[in-house]
């Protein structure tokens, strides 16, 4: 469970401060939206009813399978925000890298990969000045627990690696990563974790589609947008959209 008793003693830094546990939600960016809360608040279930992707998208696990968290966070005006999924997504795959010991991706602009499979998502909803991040991570789904027919192939660290993990363990984990990455960031933007971000760029050099467009991916920028190279030859800079690729 991510009960407060079983999470607690593996926060030691800021976020988690307060943390609010639900064992059955809609959504936990619901908890923090609009709550009010400090930065670092986190909510966390074992099961969402109504799990949220991005664009009006779902996000579906079996009860008691996942890490489903949200972090609030006020960052400051300065600092461009679509780069905190990017943020997010590095904490996500060094954790995870470092449970199932298998090297894990950042795929722009929101998943994590293992694989070559979507092991994590990130949502982040700005709302007044408040950042609410959200994380999805597959741990215990065997692999009919996963969802079909999405347009990326879903895996869980149980899936790649044929082992359960803590969750518990795993989420006390990721908000110690997610915070010192977080406290980078605030100082020295993007640039302070490219090094990370740059090694773990899934999509550099693949064949993709970009909002319909056959391309191939040169590489996440400094500035969190994602270089691609058209097949007519324009070079040009994503913002953000949806990008597939050829398995
Ligand atoms: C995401 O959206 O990947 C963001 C997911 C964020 C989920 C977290 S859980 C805690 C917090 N509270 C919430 O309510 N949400 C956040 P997107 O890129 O739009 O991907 C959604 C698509 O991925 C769906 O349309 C499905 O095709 C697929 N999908 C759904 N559930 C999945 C899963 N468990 N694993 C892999 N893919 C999934």
């Amino acid at each position: 469970m991510l009960s407060s008793e079983a999470v607690e003693l593996h926060l030691r830094g800021r976020f988690g401060k307060p943390y609010l546990y639900e064992p059955e939600c809609e959504s936990t960016q619901q908890l923090l939206v609009d709550s009010g809360l400090p930065e670092g608040a986190v909510a966390a279930t074992d099961h969402q009813t109504g799990g949220r992707g991005r664009l009006g998208r779902t996000w579906e696990e079996p009860a008691g399978s996942s890490v489903l968290v949200s972090v609030l966070l006020h960052p400051p005006a300065e600092r461009r925000l679509p780069e905190l999924s990017l943020v997010a997504a590095l904490a996500v795959a060094e954790t995870v890298e470092l449970a199932v010991v298998l090297a894990a991706q950042v795929k722009w602009p929101n998943d994590v990969m293992l694989n070559r499979r979507k092991v994590a998502g990130i949502l982040s909803e700005l709302s007044d000045g408040t950042v609410v991040v959200g994380i999805g991570i597959n741990v215990n789904q065997t692999r009919d627990q996963l969802p079909l027919g999405a347009p990326t192939e879903p895996a869980s660290l149980r899936t790649a690696t044929g082992t359960t993990y803590d969750r518990a363990v795993l989420l006390g984990s990721l908000l110690m990563r997610l915070e010192r990455m977080y406290d980078v960031w605030l100082d020295a933007g993007l640039d302070g974790i490219y090094g990370g971000l740059g090694a773990r760029d899934f999509l550099r050099g693949r064949r993709i589609t970009a909002d319909g467009e056959p391309a191939t991916a040169v590489q996440i920028l400094r500035d969190g947008r994602l270089e691609i190279e058209t097949d007519s030859g324009e070079v040009k800079a994503l913002e953000s959209g949806e990008v597939l690729f050829a398995r």
